[in-house]
């Protein structure tokens, strides 16, 4: 356990040190993924859900310049009231975002860069960023890929939203050799929905098998990360059609508005919130705690190894 540039909470201090289960959790999802009160309930939850399976939860986030692995509660309470005002902090951000002495929300890639430094090799969150549609003009791919591509952490996603050009997505994984697995399921799934069209790498329906081959991968040296694709659960999943009309609409006000670069994300969740009544701010909560479920489970059965 490294303890150079990381503030770890008592309880993950305490839990890597006797090689317990710990699983990592990112903030952007918190100040940027979804609005106040819902995004500290659901952020609250989530550190229960781990607990509840097995795993101490490692919710990761800069904290006062400091890299922080493990919250308290009224630092989540903080970091989801100030929502956007909250910087996002990628790859490229991190060092800027210490030097401010202020707060960051990570994303996928700068959480996978500080769960890496803690010690932490499983990470759950809600979808990756991905290649955008349009991205042979506009080149927005995110640093999320390149990280999975370079960092040894095991990500539990619902796939990616279809904001995102998905089958571009997946040939960028397979050049970058990052392995999808889908849990319990051949399809990728499409964060909303279970559906896509498109296939994974390997289907694994045994959490106990998929510790084993991230073991193997690791102890072999071949660096990188995995991307676990858990799909949402059936009862709350919704109709590929819905998401599909509200996506092209927010796409194209998106346009119209001219957001880009990291302000795009956040933008088109919370338009596809509002053509959807709020169904997808339901369904977004729920994929969470599945993956949450499913990452403590695969924590626990990595710690075993
Ligand atoms: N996708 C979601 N919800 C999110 C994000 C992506 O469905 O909250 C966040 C994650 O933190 C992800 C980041 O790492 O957005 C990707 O942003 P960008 O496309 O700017 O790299
Ligand atoms: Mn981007």
């Amino acid at each position: 356990m490294k303890e150079i540039n990381i503030k770890y909470s008592q309880a993950v201090k305490e839990a890597l040190e006797k090689g317990l289960p710990v699983l990592a959790l990112e903030s952007t999802i918190i100040a940027h993924g979804m609005p106040y009160p819902e995004n500290v309930a659901t952020a609250i939850r989530v550190e229960e859900i781990a607990r509840e399976h097995g795993a101490v939860p490692a919710t990761i986030a800069i904290i006062g310049g400091q890299l922080c692995a493990g919250l308290e509660k009224k630092e989540i309470e903080r970091l989801g009231k100030a929502g956007y005002k909250v910087p996002k902090v990628s790859r490229r951000d991190i060092p800027f975002v210490m030097a401010s002495g202020g707060m960051g929300a990570t994303t996928v890639a700068s959480t996978m860069i500080i769960a890496a430094m803690a010690g932490i090799p499983v990470f759950a969150t809600g979808g990756i960023g991905g290649v955008h549609r349009g991205a042979e003009k506009t080149m927005d791919v995110s640093a999320d890929l390149e990280e999975l591509a370079r960092t040894n952490v095991a990500v539990v996603s619902a796939g990616a939203k279809s904001i995102l050009d998905l089958k571009l997505t997946l040939e960028y994984l397979e050049t970058k050799g990052v392995p999808v697995v889908g849990f319990g399921t051949d399809e990728f799934p499409a964060f909303y929905t279970r559906k896509s069209g498109l296939g994974v790498d390997y289907r694994i329906d045994d959490v106990a098998y998929l510790a084993k081959a991230l073991h193997l991968k690791w102890s072999a040296g071949i660096e990188g990360g995995v991307l676990v694709a858990n799909p949402i659960p059936e009862a709350v999943g919704m109709e590929f059609e819905q998401v599909e009309e509200a996506i092209q609409i927010a796409i194209q006000d998106a346009d119209r508005l001219d957001y880009e670069g990291k302000r795009l994300t956040p933008y088109l969740l919370g338009r596809i919130k509002e053509l959807t009544d709020g169904k997808s701010l339901e369904a977004n909560m729920q994929l969470v705690f599945n993956n949450v479920k499913l990452g403590a489970q695969l924590a626990v059965a990595y710690s075993k190894l």
